[in-house]
């Protein structure tokens, strides 16, 4: 606040003392040390890589503040629209590498560092993964932070600081095995701001009064509070001064009176009961992908973060003084799939109850603040809450979505007069027992536009889960915004070879900030020298990976193989189960071969990670499946190198940025009209990997920027996916023969005991095959067979990797983000000052 600042006079000596950023190696180390032995207190002999990796952070944060102070002011002062970027998830992964590039100071440090006695590698593998996500949705909301800061884009994040991310996860005699992820015992990338607290309403009851005019008039009374906390983390941006925030809400008691009577008539214990009741509200990540559970924790982190960011929100616009109906040219706020809902009642609630604004005005200014992204048209993943539990813990919200809903379907009568069933299927509220709320539903009503994540996926929303509502409000609400990610972690930091190599070919490093300029690279797709090196340093990547599977699991595997990859979180709808039942098969081929014949075969290593939610039996089974397979097959002398199976244990941001540079075939093979985008798909091919796939997200447009013949895309379209369903539940299949032979296999106990597989095929034999496995399975193992030959044929592989790598331009979270900017969030950048004015 104005009135906390330094008086006109004495700016002057404060500007004096104004730290500096280092610039040099010497200077680096000058803060580090300092860091390390007064922040740390820490000494030339007990000075371990963890301390070292705490100074360099430290030293690396102090020069991200000045920036984020800079920031923050500028954008005060400029007063342009900003967009709050609303998500439950932001997985971050290690920063520091990620500062060290985009300030641009990282060989600065790494001589440094070394001029110390320490490896740069060594230093940021110390880091602790910020694991805030549970798969793309979350790491989809870090590129998008990147790219609005090296954009330039006023933006804020806001989430929840939990102190538990996604479980670690081990594998255990080849189960898996959740552990806890206590990350935060030593994280320097967060500031806590003690002064920036909010309280938070739960449960009570309504009072309903007239005024004087005989307004009705609404409060939310009693119940309990629960106070957040802010927590920000500086977002630098790439070669730019623009440092936003990211406000992660921890969750405390409230220190009021309440808690002090308690305190004071001996009640200790429970009062200490009710700090840790509120601290659980922020405590843990739900460790659920594209999957709802309805617990009613979940529905108390959803509103706790809501509430504290809008009022956040709303308080910093009210210090610039403009009237209410100017909210939506001040404010964009985007909201991350339906998590966020609530802030759509909630900004309501604030507008008509404590503002005094009229319904209509202050939905007006609503609908015109929220706009909706939605990653998923699973059903099983809509988010759907209970009526009773709404109305227990959050009775006036509950009050407010009955008149939205009551507006809206009055609306929606007056449109198309007695559709008595359109009525029902619109609602919000379902009649079901008990009654639920669609949040989806909510979230569309309440936004101004919704997008899908990928061509495809967005038209499927208009025909399948928000057909009516095209109806009702036109086509021109929905849009289509494909995902993207950034090339500063995805390509830069996870692949400093390959960037070196396309830098020295296109001139500069240019192309991390416009990927579009990757195109030049297909001129020098002859270039002997060039291919030469492209290779080089693929097959380095994959010592690199071969290296930690060594060092990690004692597995021995061969660089020169196809390295085939599957990373993700383990689905039914994602299909791991097809690519197990292929590397199956695979190895049926083989033990039926003669020595002759195995001379012929593709040496392959099948690499597959990803975490199974905790209560997933069918995702575990497949995890169970994997690992049986893989001990087998690394055992069986037939086999040799012929075929190596590798379950990696605990994938996660900094594990991705090792094994994407390092595939040369990686798998993205859901049911076609299952998988939103995907996102993983673009690191791979960003990284000289091709990828097999089915028509489904994103796959479909990297096929049309890249070409047919370098993407290798198999099985049924998503248009003739209910068809097929509906042809097994009446029995109208057969079983694949090929599949039915490894199925065979499994239960005759070549994997081990079959008992433990029994669902897992029953799904597909008995079932219904929701996932058709075996529809696409004779289309998925030709195509393997392809590519195996295909990559036999070194110079025709070589070129489909660069021309890969060439035309993935477009997949560039900046390219995303200028899209949301432009048709949705309607905001500007910052413009930056000029080198020769910074001065
Ligand atoms: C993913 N969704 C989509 N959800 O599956 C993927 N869900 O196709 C897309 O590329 C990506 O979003 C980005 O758009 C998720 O990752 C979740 O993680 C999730 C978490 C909680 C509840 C439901």
């Amino acid at each position: 606040s104005v009135e906390a600042s330094i008086p006109e006079p004495q700016r002057e000596a404060w500007r004096k003392f104004m730290p500096k950023p280092f610039t040099t190696a010497e200077e680096f180390e000058k803060e580090a040390v300092r860091h390390i032995e007064t922040t740390l207190a820490r000494s030339l002999y007990n000075c371990d890589e963890s301390a070292v990796y705490g100074g360099t952070a430290l030293a690396f944060r102090d020069r991200l503040i000045l920036d984020w102070n800079k920031t923050q002011q500028t954008q005060t002062f400029k007063d342009q629209k900003r967009v709050y970027y609303l998500s439950l998830e932001f997985l971050m992964g290690r920063a520091l590498d990620n500062a060290m590039l985009n300030v641009g100071q990282k060989d600065v440090a790494t001589k440094g560092l070394s001029e110390l006695g320490f490896r740069m590698e060594d230093i940021i593998s110390q880091e602790h993964d910020a694991a805030l996500g549970n798969g793309g949705l979350g790491r989809l909301a870090a590129c998008f932070l990147d790219s609005l800061a090296s954009l330039n884009y006023p933006a804020w994040g806001y989430g929840l600081r939990y102190r538990y991310g996604i479980f670690k996860q081990e594998i255990v005699d080849g189960f898996q095995v959740e552990v806890p992820d206590y990350w935060l015992d030593f994280n320097p990338w967060e500031f806590q701001r003690h002064d920036i607290t909010v309280d938070i309403q739960f449960y009570g009851h309504v009072n309903r009064w007239q005024d004087d005019e005989g307004k009705l008039q609404y409060s939310w009374e009693g119940g309990e509070i629960v106070q957040a906390v802010a927590f920000d983390v500086p977002i630098p941006g790439y070669q730019t001064q623009t440092c936003n925030n990211l406000r992660l809400w921890g969750s405390k008691a409230a220190s009021g009176e309440f808690d002090f009577q308690k305190f004071n008539s001996g009640e200790y214990e429970s009062s200490v009961a009710d700090q840790q009741r509120a601290e659980t509200i922020s405590a843990v990540l739900y460790p659920n992908d594209n999957l709802e559970r309805g617990k009613e924790l979940r529905l108390k982190q959803q509103y706790f973060w809501c509430a504290a960011s809008l009022y956040d929100i709303v308080r910093r616009f009210k210090k610039t003084k403009r009237a209410w109906k100017d909210f939506p040219n001040a404010v964009a706020i985007q909201l991350n799939d339906t998590h966020p809902t609530l802030a759509i009642p909630e900004l309501q609630r604030i507008l008509v109850d404590i503002e005094g604004l009229e319904w209509d005005e202050a939905w007006s200014i609503v609908q015109k603040t929220f706009g909706y992204t939605n990653h998923t048209v699973l059903p099983e993943a809509l988010e759907k809450w209970s009526v009773p539990l709404m109305q227990h813990l959050l009775p006036r919200h509950l009050q407010i979505i009955y008149d939205i809903n009551l507006f809206f379907l009055q609306k929606v009568e007056r449109m198309f007069p007695n559709d008595r069933e359109l009525l029902g299927r619109v609602s919000i509220i379902e009649e079901s027992n008990p009654k639920m709320v669609r949040m989806a539903f909510l979230a569309l009503i309440g936004s101004h536009k919704v997008n899908g994540v990928a061509e495809l996926h967005s038209d499927l929303i208009k025909t399948t889960i928000f057909k009516d509502f095209v109806k009702i409000y036109g086509p021109d609400k929905f849009t289509n915004v494909t995902n993207g990610i950034t090339p500063r972690r995805w390509l830069h930091q996870a692949n400093p070879r390959l960037s070196a190599l396309i830098a020295s070919k296109l001139g500069g490093h240019d192309f991390l900030k416009d990927l579009t300029l990757l195109h030049k690279l297909e001129n020098f797709v002859d270039d002997k020298e060039f291919r030469k090196e492209f290779r080089e340093i693929k097959y380095s990547n994959k010592v690199r990976l071969a290296k930690y599977i060594k060092d990690t699991m004692g597995i021995t595997v061969n660089p020169s193989s196809l390295f085939d990859v599957q990373v993700k979180r383990i689905h039914e709808y994602k299909r791991q189960q097809l690519n197990i039942f292929g590397v199956i098969h695979r190895y049926l081929e083989i033990k039926k071969s003669s020595p002759e014949e195995r001379k012929k075969f593709t040496p392959r290593v099948s690499i597959f990670g990803g975490k199974a939610a905790p209560g997933y039996w069918m995702a575990k089974a497949v995890i169970h499946l994997i690992n049986r397979v893989a001990n087998v097959v690394n055992n069986d002398a037939d086999v040799g190198d012929l075929l190596k199976v590798i379950f990696l244990e605990d994938y996660n941001v900094s594990k991705a940025e090792i094994i994407c540079p390092a595939s040369d075939i990686s798998e993205h093979i859901s049911t076609a009209g299952t998988e939103a985008s995907g996102t993983s798909n673009m690191k791979f091919c960003l990284n000289g990997g091709l990828i097999i796939g089915t028509c489904d997200g994103a796959n479909i447009e990297i096929t049309r920027e890249i070409g047919e013949d370098n993407i290798f895309l198999f099985g049924n379209l998503a248009e003739n996916v209910d068809d097929l369903r509906h042809a097994h539940l009446y029995g109208q299949y057969q079983l694949d023969p090929q599949l039915a032979a490894v199925f065979d296999a499994i239960h005759s106990g070549t994997f081990g005991n079959p008992d433990s597989f029994e669902a897992l095929l029953n799904g597909i034999v008995e079932h219904g095959d929701y996932y058709l496995v075996s529809d696409d399975f004779a289309s998925y193992i030709q195509t393997q067979d392809l590519i195996d030959k295909s990559f036999r044929d070194t110079e025709e592989w070589t070129t489909k990797t660069i021309l890969t790598v060439a035309r993935m331009g477009f997949f560039s979270s900046d390219r995303c983000i200028d899209e949301y900017a432009e048709s949705i969030w309607n905001i500007e950048p910052i413009a930056q000052e000029k080198e020769d004015e910074k001065k």
